[in-house]
């Protein structure tokens, strides 16, 4: 495939909330950025993403934009955000922005028209429908729990919102519409930012006779099936493309609820001219049980595995692909792919970095995970603020759930895990901010935390800058071939990455307990290794708990 710097480049996610405050107000900002720039620029990455940095009410921390050119000023404004382009680009560092286009805020000017009247010029930038019974136009459940409409009194008639009431979603088939998101999407393409992250783009084209889903209760289904995938999705991707992307060198990485292998390739085909990359989510949504998130099941190793496997094969030669094992959205991927127990938490983490630098695809490391930030398990449900979180709480109190129980699961699966401020040193809270912050810093910060590994030679986060180092001078780790060689095994990862001049393997142990390899399948003699996250020595028949190795094979 055609070799390019978003392929090779490894990309460090900002969750600009969380990261560094230094205006003292308990959120992150900009500027606290750039005085760490020197400090993300040392693990070796080359690309940020940036989460959205725009004008907003943060009803969803700033997944609801209010407006799209303005940076917020509460993170620093137009000025801070032009000077970290700058000192980035000083750096060799490069600037994805997240766009959030499938829907704004409800703050924004074109909402506050579209509501005033039926016949204002901004009515058919969002979907209004009539409903003459009392109930909404259709059976659609928004993303944050109750229907995905909400009648507005000025008009009495009702606006589609996939997600919280106040992200309102916009109409793609209004060409006006288009035309302005093309507008924005020029406008940071001049500004010099390097790609972008475009949220829920799945969603964008929608059914436009808003049929009811028949299986409400299965949601994944009804994402797959009644709100992602649209009939002109791809239509609009080309025309994007076309009209603005093509004219620059950038990255662009689409985000897709509904995204699988039966359609995927079809966001990323190089030949179709759309996107650069997708993130589906097969491996992030495979503990759902019946229920949802909130109703999580275990999953088995071979499951997990099949989901790199199949994607592998289904875009070789033809589209690339994301590698990422957490982000914003869901829980710590030490917590839940690792184990966070204190005897497994540092070998486990480094496990979890192997794959991620050692599978074929652009590798997307989150903000955390490079010291092994763990999940937070905080005492009450008002400590937690992700509007996702507290949707599904009131969900199930309404439902007489026992709470108790339903905390639990929250510990486990709330986005508000990952969002927990940047733990950079033993001082008052984690030294993110020196007022309390937006969300309280987990109590672990005296024990992970980056200054801490900083010192120590054997840390996940000095683990980090070696396997991007290794990924960087070896190629094939990028490109070459991938081949899972235990599909069945549920306990052992193995695989194979190779081109025509070089073959490497890779050995993960993803147990609590020691397991034997099969030897006479691997010829692990005729290899030498390359890296492990055990310290010395090293055996060829048996990995140690949580063991990963990457071993070179003789030429
Ligand atoms: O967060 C999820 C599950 O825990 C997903 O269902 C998520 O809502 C979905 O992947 C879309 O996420 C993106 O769009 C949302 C925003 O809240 C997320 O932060 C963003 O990543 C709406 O803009």
């Amino acid at each position: 495939m055609k070799k390019t710097w978003w392929k090779e480049g490894i990309v460090y996610q900002i969750y600009p909330r969380s990261f560094n405050d230094t205006s003292g107000n308990g959120i992150g900002d900009i500027p606290g950025i750039i005085e760490k720039l020197d400090y993300i620029k040392s693990l070796g990455v080359d690309i940020i993403w940036l989460c959205p940095v725009y004008e907003s009410p943060n009803d969803d921390n700033g997944y609801d934009i209010s407006d799209y050119r303005a940076i917020s000023k509460e993170f620093g404004g137009s000025e801070a955000f032009d000077r970290l382009l700058k000192e980035m680009h000083n750096r060799g560092l490069k600037l994805v922005m997240d766009l959030v286009l499938n829907h704004s805020s409800d703050e924004h000017y074109w909402f506050k028209e579209s509501r005033k009247s039926k016949d204002n010029p901004y009515r058919d930038y969002y979907f209004w429908k009539p409903s003459n019974t009392n109930n909404p136009p259709n059976n659609w459940v928004s993303f944050f729990s109750g229907s995905a409409w909400l009648k507005d009194d000025n008009t009495n008639e009702y606006f589609l919102h996939l997600f919280t009431k106040k992200q309102p979603d916009l109409n793609w088939e209004n060409p006006k519409v288009r035309k302005e998101i093309h507008d924005i999407v020029d406008f940071w393409c001049q500004k010099g930012v390097d790609g972008f992250r475009m949220d829920v783009i799945s969603l964008i084209s929608k059914q436009l006779d808003f049929p009811n889903t028949p299986y409400p209760e299965d949601y994944g289904k009804t994402i797959k099936n009644y709100y992602a995938n649209g009939p002109r999705i791809h239509e609009y991707l080309r025309e994007l493309n076309e009209k603005v992307l093509s004219k620059y060198d950038i990255m662009t990485v689409g985000e897709g609820p509904g995204i699988d292998l039966s359609n995927g390739l079809d966001y990323v085909d190089e030949e179709r001219k759309e996107l650069n990359m997708i993130f589906h989510f097969d491996h992030m949504f495979i503990d759902n049980g019946p229920g949802g998130k909130y109703d999580p099941i275990d999953v088995p190793l071979s499951k997990f595995k099949k989901v790199f496997s199949d994607w592998d094969d289904k875009l070789k030669n033809k589209g690339w692909g994301s590698i990422f094992l957490g982000n914003h959205d869901f829980s710590r991927m030490v917590s839940r792919f690792g184990n966070d127990n204190k005897a497994y938490h540092s070998i486990s983490a480094k496990l979890l970095a192997m794959l991620l630098l050692t599978m074929r695809g652009t590798t997307y490391i989150y903000q955390g995970d490079e010291i092994g930030m763990t999940n937070v398990a905080y005492p009450s449900i008002d400590d937690y603020n992700d509007v996702e979180t507290l949707g599904s709480w009131n969900e199930a109190l309404k439902r007489g759930e026992d709470m108790s129980k339903f905390l639990k699961l929250v510990h486990r699966q709330s986005r508000d895990n990952a969002r927990t401020p940047i733990q950079w040193n033993t001082t008052k809270n984690g030294g993110f901010s020196n007022s309390d912050p937006w969300l309280k810093v987990n109590p672990n910060y005296l024990d992970i935390n980056i200054e801490n590994q900083e010192k120590d030679e054997n840390s996940i986060l000095n683990f980090y800058r070696k396997m991007i180092t290794v990924r960087k001078e070896n190629k094939v780790l990028v490109y070459g071939d991938y081949e899972c060689i235990n599909e069945e095994d549920e306990n052992l990862f193995i695989y194979r990455r190779r081109d025509s001049e070089e073959s490497y393997i890779v050995l993960l142990n993803f147990s609590d307990s020691y397991q034997t390899i099969e030897h006479n399948k691997l010829n692990l003699d005729a290899t030498q290794i390359v890296i492990s996250n055990y310290i010395e020595p090293y055996s060829t028949t048996q990995l140690r708990p949580w063991e990963a190795q990457l071993r070179r094979y003789y030429n």
